[in-house]
């Protein structure tokens, strides 16, 4: 079997791939397989070949199902801890974990515990800088216990944040999206070396929304710039049509992808202020796309093309979006030009 060759310049690489070709590429990367994720409504264990999955309940759209493969230009040994498994090397660790939210529990503690667990992981280790993290979990939308669901899980996280004293500024890159089913799935990204935070100036830092968003803000950046020189990875959190902390445009599906993107490049625009080197958005540039309703699939992916042209990796999700008023949500990769 040929082997896929390590990209030298990026600690981590990324790969959306249709579940008939996930195997084929897994064995090309062998031991350098970090972490994979899947999507779609029937969810499996493994790979075909047995390689384990993260399963995340949400249909993809122009797929049954879809695998996200994050790879290392180092090999990466396995990790198995009580609910966490991930797999590291020297420069980075990527932590899956999968909560059960039974009725009885708050989905505040289970995210406090969630978090709890990632800082003593860290605290604990060789990785003390918490990147990027992706959360889902189902019924975000939903009321429980006289409070929305994404907002108890606000709580409950920045509770975990205060406790392990993080400050709300170092706050990593992430996403929070609605699952149709299934656990609290969380995963991670951690480093050796620590990122730098982006925020983006059209917008007011996550951290800082004032209180009509829920009683504790949601504790993210807008982008974390990882690892260094030609490894500069900027992980731009999930991103969306808000200016300043409002909705803009909650009534065209549109108008919110075009101010998303616009959004998208500022951030990016910030980082390159902050020395990381300008992106060519059609080789370096993953795009991992929500939508609420999977009828504006079409109308979304024809204007990301029309702006960012065909862009190499993209995935597009059917997802619930932490604001009910936001129609589409987009988090992005990017990965410093080569020279
Ligand atoms: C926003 O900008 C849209 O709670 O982790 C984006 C990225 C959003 C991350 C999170 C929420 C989160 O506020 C929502």
């Amino acid at each position: 079997m040929m082997r896929v060759e390590a990209h030298p310049n990026r600690v981590v690489s990324l790969k959306y791939l249709a579940p008939d070709a996930v195997d084929a590429y897994l064995t090309q990367c062998g031991d350098r397989v970090a972490c994979v994720v899947g999507y779609g409504s029937r969810p499996v264990a493994t790979t075909k070949s047995g390689r384990p999955v993260l399963w995340v309940d949400t249909p993809v759209l122009g797929g049954d199902a879809a695998y996200e493969v994050w790879t290392s230009n180092k090999a990466v040994t396995q990790y198995q801890d009580g609910l966490m498994t991930g797999a590291g090397n020297e420069d980075i660790f990527f932590g899956c974990l999968s909560f059960e939210n039974n009725a009885k529990d708050d989905l505040n503690e289970v995210a406090l515990r969630a978090f709890s667990g990632i800082f003593e992981f860290l605290q604990r280790g060789n990785y003390s800088n918490l990147i990027r993290v992706w959360n889902y979990f189902p019924e975000i939308n939903a009321i429980e216990n006289d409070m929305e669901r994404y907002r108890s899980f606000s709580i409950g996280r920045h509770e975990a944040f205060v406790r392990y004293q993080q400050k709300v500024e170092d706050s990593p890159a992430a996403c929070a999206l609605g699952s149709h089913g299934g656990p609290l799935v969380i995963y991670f990204l951690a480093a050796r070396s620590p990122g730098l935070q982006i925020e983006n100036p059209r917008q007011i830092s996550a951290y800082s929304y004032p209180n009509q968003y829920g009683p504790r803000s949601p504790t993210f950046s807008r982008a974390t710039l990882a690892f260094q020189d030609e490894a500069q990875t900027l992980f731009i959190s999930g991103t969306a049509s808000i200016l300043g902390h409002e909705t803009v445009h909650p009534a065209s599906v549109g108008l919110q992808t075009r101010e998303t993107l616009v959004n998208i490049r500022a951030v990016i625009e910030q980082a390159v202020l902050k020395g990381f080197a300008p992106v060519d958005i059609a080789s370096d540039l993953a795009l991992k796309v929500y939508v609420r309703h999977a009828e504006d699939f079409a109308e979304v992916l024809g204007i990301i093309r029309e702006e960012f042209g065909a862009v190499s990796e993209l995935m597009v999700l059917q997802a619930d979006i932490c604001r009910v008023d936001l129609l589409v949500e987009i988090e992005a990769v990017c990965w410093r030009r080569a020279r």
